[in-house]
């Protein structure tokens, strides 16, 4: 018969290049980060977000990651500055996390791997359209926040939280409307940036990353809730929607730069 399988990439992490052999590329991400080979430089500006929460449109389980989609069809939100040239739009932000609080994240600072790891993805509207982006070494930004786990948890992460029992399995959406993602990000504007790739999939490389230096703090309660989250789709067997992190990959010399000393 040709039903479709339950997942698009069944095998492991280690395993994607023989479907999609750009994993095995050169400039793939998640990557490690060591603060002392990163290079401080002073040429890179701050970055601005202006989004609307206007935009926002809706929550979604799709088995893999908790995902926020928002209008992208013309320069609502967007994120400039940094590295980048020009405005990317946002069109959706998701999480990574794991199946407990010691790990979760994709990149790894230093030896430390964050509880979680939120994407918030933009793209170049010079290249007409998402698709068209994906294809393009500029097409792609992605804001990185890590998440770590403390006593001072970010009210802010509040409202996606609140909407995880509406999404439990896979296939589930709710309406997510009148919401600024910038509520989410940490006090300092210091980031890390660098070259690479989605970390799903096809695992093209058009990224420009734009890591926060400084985590945003959660709760174990709230780790607790994202863990809820089921990778099966209603009245099937629970598969706990946990770990959906990529393990960091080669740098192959790479240059991560720095906006901060
Ligand atoms: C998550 O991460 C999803 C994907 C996303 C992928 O699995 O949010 O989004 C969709 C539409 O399934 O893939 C193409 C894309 O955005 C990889 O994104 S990431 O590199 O930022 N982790
Ligand atoms: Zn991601």
């Amino acid at each position: 018969t040709n039903k479709t399988p339950q997942f698009k990439y069944p095998k492991g992490p280690e395993r994607w290049h023989e479907n999609y052999p750009l994993a095995k590329g050169d400039k793939q991400s998640p990557i490690e980060i060591n603060s002392k080979d990163v290079k401080h430089d002073s040429s890179l500006s701050s970055w601005h977000a202006s989004y609307d929460p206007g935009a926002a449109k809706t929550i979604l389980n799709n088995g893999r990651t908790c995902r926020v989609v928002f209008d992208d069809t013309f320069d609502r939100s967007v994120l400039r500055g940094g590295p980048l040239t020009g405005a990317y739009r946002l069109r959706q932000l998701h999480l990574h996390w794991g199946s407990s609080d010691d790990h979760g994240s994709e990149h790894v600072i230093d030896g430390v791997k964050y509880a979680a790891e939120l994407h918030m993805v933009h793209w170049n509207p010079k290249h007409g359209n998402f698709a068209g982006a994906l294809k393009q070494p500029d097409g792609v930004a992605v804001v990185g926040i890590f998440l770590k786990v403390g006593n001072t948890p970010k009210p802010e992460m509040k409202r996606i939280l609140e909407e995880i029992d509406n999404i439990k399995t896979k296939g589930k959406e709710a309406p997510f409307q009148h919401f600024d993602p910038s509520i989410l990000f940490p006090k300092s504007r210091d980031y890390w940036t660098y070259h690479g790739s989605f970390t799903t999939p096809p695992c093209e490389e058009c990224i420009t990353w734009i890591l926060l230096r400084e985590p945003i703090e959660v709760s174990a309660d709230q780790m607790a809730k994202l863990r809820s989250l089921s990778k099966n789709p209603e009245n099937e067997p629970v598969i706990p929607l946990v770990d959906n992190w990529r393990p960091p990959q080669p740098v192959k010399g790479r240059i991560v730069r720095a906006s901060f000393k």
